[in-house]
């Protein structure tokens, strides 16, 4: 028989979210009479804006008709998409032919290992969104667990703690790595600013390594101060690659679109340009992104799209306010729960001290019927930490905040 590809057995769980998806059934099951409020994944729940809802249904439309109708488009995506993608979000910073359409960041994230292959030493901020580090052991680049210890070999993790304002040291990155860097942060909530950014990729060129920047919820930055993306940082065109999605900035995270930024003044070791091979990629192993989405993707930029989309982001972040105020309670403040996040980005990353994440996964499961995702999760520093997710409808956030206004957090030594 085939063998199996020994990278899969080296992977130490299954991919998180799935694994809440269990608990939350088993809980249902046995709860019928509970309404479950979910505040666990990062799933958009609002409806698609009418702007953009009609250009997806407008080119639907006009795929049924012998002169709209269009078969296999251009792998890196519609021209007139890619234009108004660097027009209108990287002004300056980034050329049309520098972006590349797809069917999703998380796509992206996992397409990009290959061009850098198993022998690739990979740096992630720890906690962080699992494809970085599940999709580096898939790919071959991690070994197994370490013995005795959270993590994987082979992986450098850049502990993202409060006592660091969840801005990592960079000083243990090895030379030559792939650096995973995510801003506004999954699942910190943490936005970094351009001065920290300007030490990230300063460290990257003087240590030979390339940045995978993902920013996915940029869409969620107010403050005028903060990076929306890593091109506007002195020195990111020779180190860094951008994934971004319209999932998060239009609610697409069922219809499917991203882009990833692969700038042509970045080369390999032997001078070798990226955008070259992550062309050869796209033209090779993806066969464009679907022309419906692109249809909506650019509608979502053009000036009626980008006013809804702004108002769509201001919803979620409503509700992590209401879910944030909810948390700063007394009953919380009793037991020392400190929150983060939740300005500029759609996560709160609440620590409970001495607690595990799990157990409190748990608790607010049972006591309050409310799905959040535990911050062990996302790496070892995600330990006595929960995330909470904005992405829900406004009644739901409230009703979720009533609920946890009466919650009872257990209290332990710190640790
Ligand atoms: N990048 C980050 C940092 C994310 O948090 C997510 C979604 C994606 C990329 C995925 O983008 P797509 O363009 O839709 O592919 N994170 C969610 C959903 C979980 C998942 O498995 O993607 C979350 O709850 O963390």
């Amino acid at each position: 028989m085939i063998a199996r590809n020994k990278a899969f057995a080296n992977l130490t769980a299954g991919y998180l979210f799935p694994e809440i998806t269990k608990r939350r059934k088993a809980y249902a099951a046995s709860h019928r009479d509970k309404k479950i409020i979910s505040l666990g994944i990062g799933n958009t729940t609002e409806p698609l804006t009418p702007h953009i809802a009609a250009a997806l249904a407008g080119c639907a439309r006009d795929l049924g008709t012998p002169e709209g109708y269009s078969g296999y488009g251009d792998e890196q995506g519609m021209a007139a998409l890619r234009e108004k993608i660097a027009q209108t979000l990287y002004p300056g910073l980034a050329a049309s032919e520098e972006i590349f359409i797809s069917d999703g960041a998380k796509c992206d994230i996992a397409r990009l290992q290959l061009l850098f292959g198993p022998e690739t030493s990979v740096a992630v901020q720890d906690p962080a969104y699992p494809v970085y580090v599940d999709g580096s052991v898939i790919a071959g680049a991690a070994g197994g667990a370490k013995p005795g210890q959270t993590g994987y070999e082979g992986i450098t993790y850049m502990p993202c703690t409060r006592e660091n304002g969840f801005f990592p040291d960079l000083s243990v990155v090895k030379p030559d790595s792939l650096i995973y860097f995510c801003s506004p942060n999954n699942p910190t909530g943490a936005v970094s600013t351009k001065a920290e950014l300007q030490t990230l990729v300063d460290a990257a060129r003087r240590r030979g390594c390339i940045i995978v920047f993902d920013a996915a919820y940029s869409a969620f930055i107010r403050d005028k101060a903060l990076p929306k993306t890593i091109f506007e940082i002195e020195g990111a065109r020779e180190c860094a690659v951008e994934v971004n999605s319209f999932s998060k900035l239009a609610g697409f995270t069922g219809v499917r679109l991203g882009w990833s930024v692969v700038p042509k003044t970045l080369h390999f070791a032997d001078g070798e340009p990226v955008c070259q091979d992550w062309n050869r990629v796209m033209t090779t192993l993806f066969n464009g992104a679907s022309n419906i989405a692109q249809a909506g993707g650019l509608a979502a930029l053009d000036v009626e799209g980008m006013r809804e989309t702004r108002s769509l982001a201001d919803y979620y972040l409503k509700n992590a306010a209401v879910v944030k105020k909810a948390l700063e309670g007394d009953n919380f403040k009793r037991a020392g729960v400190t929150v983060f996040g939740g300005r500029n980005s759609p996560y709160l990353w609440a620590r409970f001290p001495g607690q595990k994440s799990w157990n409190v996964f748990d608790c607010l499961l049972a006591d309050c019927s409310i799905v959040t995702t535990p911050g062990s999760g996302f790496g070892p520093a995600g330990e006595s930490y929960i995330r909470f997710s904005a992405f829900g409808h406004r009644a739901d956030a409230e009703e979720a905040a009533g609920r946890l206004a009466n919650f009872a957090p257990k209290s332990a030594p710190d640790n």
